[in-house]
């Protein structure tokens, strides 16, 4: 297993659920940690936990000069990254794809398609010319599966999915490493982001059932990190145990 204490790990979606897990993960391993979120305030309690390990990083992912300049500012020893998780990513709406809102469509779009180019393209070059690195996605079981009202989130994500294994192709044999995770139902404010900070209609969505945590999908991600530079994970599929597949439905007269 590699030394997490020999990672530097750039977080985009740092702030909440699966991406603040997966800084208090390797972080509280010991490995360095640039946390990136655009919620200053979260980013704060982050650096307070874990002092001079994590670096913050005030960034919206759509703005692509400003992820530009963002990470190629980075102070040393945080320039030597080895690790980026490409993770900042949200859901609008669960709406058909008759009625949804095209603004919507569009924040998936600049958010989970255009912030993740954004973030693999400025950083890639470097772990290429260093010959060490490791490109984590977070995908989703809707980048595989489709369900009602999934329509673009599920596109965006099958996206990622095919783009994780287009940059693979690319970067295979030059020391740097490519995994999409794949989760299911986790508990976040995934679903809150979804439904527009309607907190019962959240809630309803990890009712009566135990959804995985930010925690089961930072350990994936960390397993995936720090196994031997010779193994590399592809993709890690997970769902909560309580969740399966929609079965295939068939629309009668
Ligand atoms: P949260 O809403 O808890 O976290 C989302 C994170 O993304 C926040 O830190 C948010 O930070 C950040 N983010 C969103 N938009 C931007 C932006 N424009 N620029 C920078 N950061 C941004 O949800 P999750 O932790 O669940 O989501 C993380 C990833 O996991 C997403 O890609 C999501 O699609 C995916 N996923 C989630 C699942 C679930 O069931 N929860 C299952 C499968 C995949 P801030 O607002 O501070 O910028
Ligand atoms: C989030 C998982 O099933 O809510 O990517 O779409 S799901």
């Amino acid at each position: 297993m590699l030394d997490p204490r020999t990672l530097t790990v750039i977080v985009t979606g740092a702030t909440s659920g699966i991406g603040a897990a997966t800084v208090r993960r390797f972080a509280g391993a010991g490995a360095r940690v640039v946390a990136v979120g655009r919620r200053a305030d979260r980013l704060e309690g982050l650096k307070a936990e874990f002092g001079d390990l994590v670096h913050t990083l005030e960034l919206d992912v759509r703005d692509e000069a400003a992820t530009f300049t963002a990470f190629s500012s980075l102070p040393a020893p945080f320039d030597a990254y080895n690790v980026v998780f490409a993770n900042a990513g949200l859901a609008r709406g669960l709406e058909p794809a008759y009625e949804a809102s095209l603004d919507d469509w569009k924040t998936m779009v600049d958010t989970n398609v255009n912030g993740v180019l954004y973030t693999v393209r400025a950083t890639l070059p470097a772990m290429v010319a260093r010959r060490e690195g490791h490109v984590v996605f977070t995908g989703s079981v809707a980048g595989t599966y489709a369900y009602p009202g999934g329509n673009v989130y599920g596109a965006s994500k099958a996206f990622v999915k095919l783009f994780a294994m287009n940059v693979y192709a690319d970067v295979a044999g030059k020391g740097v490493r490519v995994t999409n995770i794949e989760p299911g139902l986790t508990e976040t404010e995934f679903s809150s982001v979804r439904f527009a900070g309607d907190a019962g209609r959240a809630e309803k969505v990890y009712a009566d059932m135990a959804p995985m945590t930010g925690e089961d999908i930072a350990e994936q991600v960390f397993f995936a990190c720090t196994l031997p530079r010779h193994v590399n994970i592809n993709s890690i599929e997970s769902m909560a145990a309580q969740q399966t597949f929609a079965p295939l439905a068939v629309k009668r007269d």
